[in-house]
């Protein structure tokens, strides 16, 4: 029988093995807390994050599907689809050696995401624990017709703190601003944090790093080529009940937004990656 526990209303399961720990909540498939053994949490949590059932925690990595940020022709449906605020299936914790883990949950169509959105799936999220937090999302349509998505793993990187933060990588990329709702922007250097950041690059192909001064993250990206970084900063967070401590958050969200929405057909895949580790200094 799968052993779980309870944060607020939130069951969730716990797994370690000799070089790392997570916990994953089963509303989601959300992971809020993974650690190498010896090091500090690698995602952030907030510190008013809500345990509640129906709504997604503040931190660790929302999955956000079948589309991302605002549905584009229905406002009223869910900011960043349903996957986040479902129940998910575990469906197995394999020990592959003494130094890494797999978990992976599912969530398949019924009446209630049917409701939502109109197609047939089969969604699986993969995780590997290791010295390294692998994840990966894998859709696959049981319907009789293609279906598009656009999703994220809208990952919550830990920093010390966010005004002595740079990321570096996306030099020259192309990005969608959505502070001024701006396209066809050009990243010149590194990306610092002076106010809020909410961003969706493109062409992004190779790992980027975040420094805080303190360490660096790395988050490698497989099956997208588009990458959302977001801090909202002291205005934005100030509105927002369940985010206060923004300065020690950044989302570095492997993700397939805009333009970048795979067409899957019927019975086929799609997979979407995020390969996460950290280095301390
Ligand atoms: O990924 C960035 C973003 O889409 C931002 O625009 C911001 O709103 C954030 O996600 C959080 O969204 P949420 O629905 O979790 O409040």
């Amino acid at each position: 029988m799968l052993k779980t526990a309870l944060q607020g209303q939130l069951e969730y399961i716990e797994v370690s093995n000799s070089v790392s720990e997570a916990k994953i909540a089963l509303q989601g498939a959300h992971i809020f807390h993974f650690k190498v053994k010896g090091k500090k949490p690698l995602l952030w949590l907030s510190d008013t994050a809500l345990f509640k059932t129906g709504k997604a925690i503040r931190g660790g990595i929302p999955i956000c599907w079948p589309w991302f940020g605002a549905h584009n022709s229905n406002k009223l449906l869910p900011n960043h689809g349903f996957a986040r605020t479902f129940l998910w299936e575990h469906i197995e914790t394999k020990s592959i050696s003494e130094a890494e883990t797999k978990v992976r949950l599912r969530l398949k169509s019924s009446e209630d995401s049917l409701s939502l959105w109109p197609y047939r799936f089969e969604l699986t999220l993969d995780i590997s624990l290791g010295t390294e937090l692998r994840l990966s999302l894998i859709t696959k349509n049981l319907d009789t017709q293609a279906f598009s998505i656009t999703n994220a793993l809208h990952s919550y990187l830990r920093v010390q703190d966010i005004s002595q933060t740079y990321i570096k990588g996306l030099n020259n990329k192309p990005y969608y601003n959505k502070v001024d709702n701006s396209f066809n922007n050009i990243q010149a250097g590194k990306l610092r944090f002076t106010q809020e950041v909410d961003r969706v690059y493109q062409d992004i192909n190779t790992p980027l790093q975040v420094q805080d001064g303190h360490g660096i993250i790395t988050v490698k990206t497989e099956g997208s080529e588009t990458v959302v970084i977001w801090n909202p900063a002291e205005a934005l967070s100030s509105k927002m009940a369940d985010l206060s401590d923004y300065q020690t958050m950044v989302c570095v969200e492997s993700a397939n937004a805009l333009e970048d929405a795979p067409t899957i057909q019927a019975n086929e895949s799609h997979c979407l990656t995020t390969v996460l580790s950290h280095e301390e200094l």
